[in-house]
């Protein structure tokens, strides 16, 4: 078992003779010494990793929220292994949205021991991290990292409940050209692993559909002053400006896209395509101007359980859900069940029951592994932002 018990409580009556010896009063009682202690349940400790720090630190937030939620939920209906009571834990770490930080915190959990790990948040941290994991023998599963080299290095270990960037890439570059009709396409990456990759995969995408890359540009996740790189877009006018990078740097790249007067669409993965983005960029955000897509997503009946998740969610946090909760969520409670089913803690021998979980029942639909560790069949929500709101426009497998 990967599992630690509590030592139990040492309340001795001789502590309570020295202190009264001493003329201390005793606070509490203490049980008499004949009086049996009764163990602790045994503690299984889950790390959870996303930036709480820095310009994505409410996505960070979000997905906390969202682990959160299934720990508390999942301990509150008890979760037995090997035929003992559990006490499941969140060992919460920043990784700063920063690939050094990622490695350091990967580490630190991977002393800690923990039976599995939840994250990170982007892909530049996942990559590097996931080598840790790996080395370490624990399972991790990333609710929103996208680049596909994540599940690409032969990690055992790693595993993505989201589609990944060449579904994501691929399908908006698609989209763009037969059903937004755009011809001229400006692309704007953040230089990240995540930001770079989707980039690429949706100009791919938009040439072999039939349209013309008029400007590549590129910025970084810390940037604020995009008027440069703007000023020489606005000269190609471009139908549409894709960016690849976060709502961080997405709501202020479009005010700036307004204060030039360029009335261009603008496209972005699922990073800028968060319920932040009408706060983020003011009103610089045009009826039915910006166009993304979540790397999941669920429809018809199977939207209920989205629905009530995105309402307990409101009700307990006081929040909506900003992108991938529900997502983090799922995966949270798809790892715990892989160690029920197991009767295990153990890594080792969970592992191989996480790698074949077939059809477990998400919020965010059903969840199987292919060979990789990416989600099997992995769908994608495509939306716009109407009067202020993410509106859906449709899901796509
Ligand atoms: N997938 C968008 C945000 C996270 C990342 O892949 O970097």
């Amino acid at each position: 078992m990967h599992v630690k018990h509590l030592t139990s409580a040492l309340t001795l009556v001789a502590t309570a003779a020295f202190l009264t010896a001493c003329g201390q009063k005793e606070e509490a009682a203490a049980p008499a010494a004949s009086t049996p202690v009764a163990a602790t349940e045994p503690v299984v400790k889950i790390g959870h990793v996303a930036p709480m720090s820095g310009a994505i630190a409410h996505l960070g937030k979000d997905n906390e929220y969202g682990a959160r939620m299934a720990i508390e939920e999942l301990n509150a209906a008890g979760v037995t292994i090997d035929g003992k009571k559990v006490k499941l834990e969140l060992l919460i770490e920043d990784d700063a949205a920063d690939p050094k930080q990622g490695t350091a915190v990967a580490q630190k959990l991977a002393d800690a021991k923990v039976a599995g790990v939840i994250g990170h948040l982007n892909s530049g941290t996942t990559i590097p991290a996931s080598k840790i994991y790996s080395d370490a023998g624990i399972p991790q599963i990333s609710p929103s990292a996208t680049n596909p080299k994540y599940t690409r290095q032969g990690f055992k270990t790693a595993f993505r409940v989201v589609a990944d960037d060449v579904h994501l890439g691929s399908t908006l570059g698609k989209y763009a050209v037969e059903t937004l009709k755009v011809k001229n396409v400006a692309v704007i990456d953040d230089r990240t692993a995540y930001g770079q990759g989707v980039a690429d995969e949706f100009s791919k995408a938009a040439e072999a559909a039939g349209a013309k890359i008029v400007a590549k540009e590129f910025t970084t996740d810390k940037a604020t002053d995009f008027n440069a790189i703007l000023t020489g877009i606005k000269g190609k006018k471009p139908d549409v400006v894709f960016f690849g990078g976060m709502d961080a740097v997405a709501g202020p790249m479009l005010k700036q896209m307004k204060s030039l007067g360029i009335k261009a669409k603008f496209m972005g993965g699922d990073g800028a395509c968060t319920a932040e983005m009408p706060k983020l960029a003011g009103d610089a955000i045009g009826e039915e101007q910006v166009f993304c897509a979540e790397a999941g997503g669920v429809e018809g009946e199977a939207k209920v359980g989205m629905d009530e998740f995105r309402a307990k969610f409101k009700t307990k946090f006081n929040a909506d859900v900003k992108l991938y909760a529900p997502y983090v969520y799922d995966a949270t409670k798809v790892l715990v069940a892989a160690m029920v089913k197991a009767n295990s803690s153990d890594p080792a021998k969970y592992l191989p029951v996480l790698a074949a979980t077939t059809d477990y029942k998400g919020v965010t639909g059903p969840i199987s592994f292919d060979e990789k560790g990416d989600i099997k069949n992995g769908a994608l929500t495509l939306y716009t932002y109407k009067g202020g709101e993410r509106t859906q426009l449709a899901v796509i497998r």
